[in-house]
């Protein structure tokens, strides 16, 4: 369980909650990060009820819109015979990190006539009413056409209203494309085939669906939020590709936003448009990946069509990318096998990395005889229990070999409104000029640490980082111009900088 984790699925938290994530796990518990440390006992732990195991599991959560008044949260898991289960349940009255497992309201039940292809999303979206995912039962190609079935449940995105329907477990919103009659009443949309992650961009007023396709295309589908009954094609179209013609069914078929081959991957795993507020840059981009391609691309959308593609590429290896989360602040997590990657510090850490590339080509003959540098790597992650250890590494270099130099350090901060500035204490450098700081930063405040490596009075190189109220980092600036001459830090893959972290921090818990 590397990182803590036993299967992280889908991460969220409740909305207002900055201080805690809730982290899915598939056999079927939700574990809280609690101001970046991993709380010991789980918030939900309903494995007894849970059917675990390939597309199987507890799925996601789904908090309340009003659950700080109601304590409800809801769950999409399947059950030990495989067959679809929402159910809300209740955080104790007494503990709000315990949910009463005894408090389990089933809200709706679906068959599930394969094993595979269970959706498995519930997200209120912006109308405070309940989404739910649903595959088409699984098998493949869809074999009884259960996605252009508007009576069945399988092959749709649901929409129920949680907060009305009297003795029933949810009530039917009146606009909803069949409320009236001609297909199963809890329909939003039809045409899908796994959609195993949707999200809703609420400044946009969109709704984007991630589908996973079957044989070649994998799709991500984006329309106004507010459109009922859209159908994304499936089985008749696979992405924008004609699959299994049906000349009786007369339905305008949605083309995808974005689709791409299975030369790049196999199952789209969707993400969220980026809403958050640590990487500006990245604000209104929607990041998806893909179980097999390994990667990390966002687009974004405006006026209908797309306006932008990237391929981002993080320096860090991806193992097997199964969901993202978003956290109450909307900066979005990377849940890649049993770590939690924060996308914007992915990118910013990327960035650095070009930014020193770029300044290494303009001053490739200084770098072999400048002064020190210094690379400052953060874990970053301050949620991540597996890089929280609070250890913040500070590389220091000479002529591109590791120096033992002494680094030093201050940290400077407001603190409930006062100036406070504190000694940085590193812990002694190994051999390959690693250094090591304790994080011991108050929970309030915002800070920056000034660090410096030293040779002599005209060979210094400073790094400057600035650090949100919870220990995140918000700016990273290194100056390096150094007796007039520019030294840039080399980049440093994030398999390394995660590799020099545990070791260190493993020979620091130690002492
Ligand atoms: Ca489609």
């Amino acid at each position: 369980m590397a990182g803590g984790f036993d299967a992280p699925l889908y991460l969220a938290s409740p909305p207002g909650d900055t201080a805690r994530l809730f982290v899915v796990e598939q056999p079927g518990q939700i574990q809280i990060i609690q101001h970046g440390l991993r709380l010991q006992a789980p918030f939900l732990d309903i494995r007894n009820r849970v059917g675990s195991g390939g597309e199987r599991g507890l799925l996601s959560v789904a908090f309340h819109p009003n659950y700080a008044a109601n304590g409800f949260l809801y769950v999409n898991y399947t059950d030990l015979q495989g067959d679809t289960r929402v159910e809300r349940y209740t955080v104790s009255a007494g503990d709000s990190n315990l949910v009463d497992t005894a408090s389990h309201k089933l809200i709706l039940f679906v068959p599930q006539p394969y094993a595979n292809h269970n959706g498995g999303l519930v997200m209120f979206g912006p109308d405070g009413l309940l989404y739910i995912g649903m595959g088409d039962g699984g098998s493949g190609d869809d074999p009884q056409n259960r996605a252009q079935n508007p009576d069945a449940l399988l092959g749709k995105l649901l929409r129920i209203d949680v907060n009305t329907g009297g003795a029933a477990p949810y009530g039917i919103p009146s606009d909803n494309p069949f409320a009236a009659g001609g297909g199963a009443p809890e329909v939003w949309a039809l045409g899908l085939r796994n959609p195993w992650r949707f999200a809703f961009d609420w400044s946009a007023g969109l709704l984007y669906i991630a589908d996973v396709g079957q044989n070649e295309w994998e799709e991500v589908d984006v329309a106004a939020a507010t459109r009922p009954g859209l159908n994304y094609g499936w089985r008749i179209m696979e992405g924008s590709h004609s699959y299994i013609p049906d000349p009786g069914n007369s339905s305008k078929l949605e083309p995808p936003a974005v689709e791409y081959s299975h030369q790049d991957g196999c199952s789209v795993i969707g993400g969220f448009v980026y809403r958050g507020t640590r990487s500006p840059a990245l604000v209104g981009q929607y990041f998806f990946t893909d179980l097999c391609g390994a990667w990390l691309r966002s687009f974004t959308y405006s006026g209908g069509n797309v306006t932008s593609r990237t391929l981002w590429t993080p320096d860090v290896t991806f193992s097997t990318p199964l969901s993202f989360g978003e956290d109450a602040r909307q900066e979005l997590r990377h849940l890649n096998g049993n770590h939690l990657l924060e996308v914007a510090m992915l990118i910013r850490i990327r960035s650095l990395a070009l930014a020193a590339l770029t300044s290494a080509s303009l001053a490739t003959t200084a770098v072999a005889s400048g002064p020190p540098w210094i690379s400052i790597e953060l874990p970053a992650n301050p949620y991540d229990e597996s890089t929280k250890g609070a250890y913040l590494l500070v590389h220091s270099f000479h002529h591109g070999a590791a120096i033992g130099y002494i680094v030093t350090g201050t940290a400077e901060g407001i603190v409930n409104g006062e100036r406070r500035s504190v000694k940085l204490e590193f812990a002694e450098t190994s051999r390959t000029g690693v250094y090591a700081l304790q994080r011991s930063w108050p929970e309030q405040g915002t800070w920056t640490l000034v660090i410096k490596a030293n040779q002599g009075p005209d060979d210094a190189a400073t790094a400057v980082v600035d650090l949100g109220p919870n220990g995140e980092v918000e700016a990273i600036r290194v100056p390096t111009m150094q007796r007039g001459r520019w030294t840039v830090p080399a980049p440093v893959a994030m398999s390394d900088i995660d590799a020099a972290l545990r070791g260190r921090a493993a020979t620091l818990a130690r002492r």
